[in-house]
């Protein structure tokens, strides 16, 4: 069987992810991880995205905070603060470890896509987590207040000031992962844009010179599956991205973002399905449980 290719931000996509992981053989999943987040923070290489995923699919996600690990202690942000140093991006110490080894990595000249699957297999996660690109592509909003590094926005500012415009800094010359384009040359079975904020976690991967059209030319079904349910994000400021835009947050807002780039949609039964141009899959896209994100999964490619 060949390969599912799934588009992932971090923590709504990752409940996805691991619902496929569940249901597909390693080899069978590809989880390009959006890479826009990623940032240089005291010093370490940090890649939100690539994290959350590695920590849901091994099994060691903070649930709480939807980030970073699970069992963290924060002596090392203690101490920090104690010193007058930046604590508003929390580094735990488990997490830090993570950080500092994949800084050393990235500095002793292998590249992200390495350190990943190196990191992962320590880890124990069996499918491929696969940043977008090996280049660094940095999104950046723009407020009132002038342009800001995305970390700064969404952390720093609680993503409190109003998004302007948004911008993928490096796109233009980043290259896709080499890895990203074969697996769609090579007849995927479906390409899967999984419950991740439009904007912000899926369009930096779709903004990749190639990437497009790459999609359309595997000849693969396109399935996205809603982030919106009943007009609210279940995390996140995606829902305020679209209200800020002057269009009404829905999941049919979503499908209409996608365009005619998507075959398939999966939203929530309630949902308002008028205007989506794509065959509309209903399913529970809420995911709290393990058996949730299995069925979910499982929804996803029955549809195809
Ligand atoms: N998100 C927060 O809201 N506050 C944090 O202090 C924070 C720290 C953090 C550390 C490592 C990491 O991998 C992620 C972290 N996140 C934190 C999550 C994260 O930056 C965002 O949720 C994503 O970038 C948006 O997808």
């Amino acid at each position: 069987m060949s390969r599912v290719v799934a588009l992932s931000g971090g923590i709504g996509g990752a409940k996805l992810a691991l619902g496929l992981a569940q249901i597909l053989p390693a080899e069978d999943l590809l989880v390009v991880a959006n890479t826009g987040d990623d940032f240089e923070h005291l010093g370490l290489s940090i890649s939100p995205d690539i994290d959350t995923l590695t920590y849901t699919l091994a099994g060691l996600d903070n649930q709480q905070l939807g980030w970073g690990r699970r069992d963290e202690t924060w002596s090392f942000m203690q101490t920090l603060e104690a010193l007058g140093g930046e604590t508003w991006f929390r580094l735990g110490d488990r997490d830090l470890a993570l950080h500092v080894e994949r800084t050393q990595r990235l500095r002793a000249g292998e590249t992200l896509t390495a350190v990943t699957a190196r990191i992962t297999a320590q880890l124990g996660v069996a499918p491929c987590i696969l940043p977008m690109s090996d280049d660094a592509v940095r999104t950046r909003i723009r407020t009132d207040a002038g342009w800001l590094d995305f970390q700064h926005w969404f952390v720093r500012e609680q993503c409190r000031p109003v998004v302007r415009e948004i911008a993928f800094a490096g796109v233009e010359q980043a290259r896709p992962n080499p890895a990203l384009l074969a697996a769609l040359r090579d007849r995927p079975r479906a390409v899967v844009i999984c419950p991740s904020n439009p904007f912000i976690s899926v369009e930096p991967i779709l903004a990749l010179p190639g990437v497009r059209e790459a999609i359309a030319a595997s000849g693969a079904p396109v399935v996205a599956v809603s982030p919106i349910i009943a007009g609210q994000a279940v995390k996140g400021p995606t829902a305020s991205m679209f209200t800020q835009q002057g269009v009404a947050p829905s999941a049919a807002a979503v499908a209409q973002r996608y365009g005619a780039l998507l075959t398939h949609f999966v939203m929530e039964a309630g949902d308002d399905a008028t205007g989506i141009d794509a065959r509309v899959v209903r399913a529970q896209t809420m995911m709290r449980t393990l058996a949730d994100k299995v069925a979910l999964a499982q929804a996803v490619l029955a549809a195809l």
